[in-house]
């Protein structure tokens, strides 16, 4: 079984509903079980600012779903919940981004993951830390962002430069 954290955004119309209706709709389908939600959050536009606040939260599901396969259901979500992409970064009533999937990096023509500009955003971050607390410091996210852990620092501030500097 394979794991997968989505972010979830909406900006138009009943926000609320728009959210409830999509994590339902995941939980529904086959192949498919939303295993936890995090809070939800009230975000200011980013990208395109002079739209309405968004709520954004995240998912986690268990999915028997490959990653394509979890992405039309995605888009299918979108598109019955009246998505129209009419400007770019605008306003949307559902959006449905795959953050992570295991820890798997998938670079294919529609399809990038780990969610190539997640580490920048906050409305993602936060949601996806409240679920997942151990992912703020893990491989899958840190080496997404091209940061390695180098040199594990533990105990009090004097003993970093210890001996060698005075
Ligand atoms: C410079 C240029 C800096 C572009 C940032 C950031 C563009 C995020 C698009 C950017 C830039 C995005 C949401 C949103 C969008 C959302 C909130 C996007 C795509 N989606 N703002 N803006 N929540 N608060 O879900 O994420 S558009
Ligand atoms: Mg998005
Ligand atoms: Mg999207």
């Amino acid at each position: 079984m394979n794991v997968s954290f989505l972010s979830i955004g909406s900006n138009m119309g009943d926000r609320l509903r728009h959210l409830q209706q999509s994590v339902y709709t995941l939980h529904s389908q086959e192949g498919i079980e939303v295993v936890a939600v995090s809070s939800i959050y009230e975000t200011a536009p980013i990208g395109f600012i002079g739209q309405a606040d968004f709520l954004n939260m995240a998912v986690k599901i268990q999915t028997s779903l490959d990653p394509h396969t979890l992405l039309n259901v995605c888009q299918q979500i979108e598109s019955d919940l009246g998505r129209k992409r009419l400007i770019r970064w605008g306003p949307r009533t559902i959006d449905l981004d795959i953050l992570l999937y295991n820890n798997e990096n998938i670079e294919s023509e529609n399809l990038i993951i780990p969610h190539p500009r997640m580490l920048e955003r906050a409305f993602v971050l936060v949601p996806l830390f409240e679920i997942a607390p151990e992912l703020a410091s893990s491989e899958e996210v840190v080496q997404a962002g091209g940061v390695e852990l180098w040199k594990k620092i533990d105990g009090a501030p004097e003993s970093f430069w210890g001996g060698s500097l005075k």
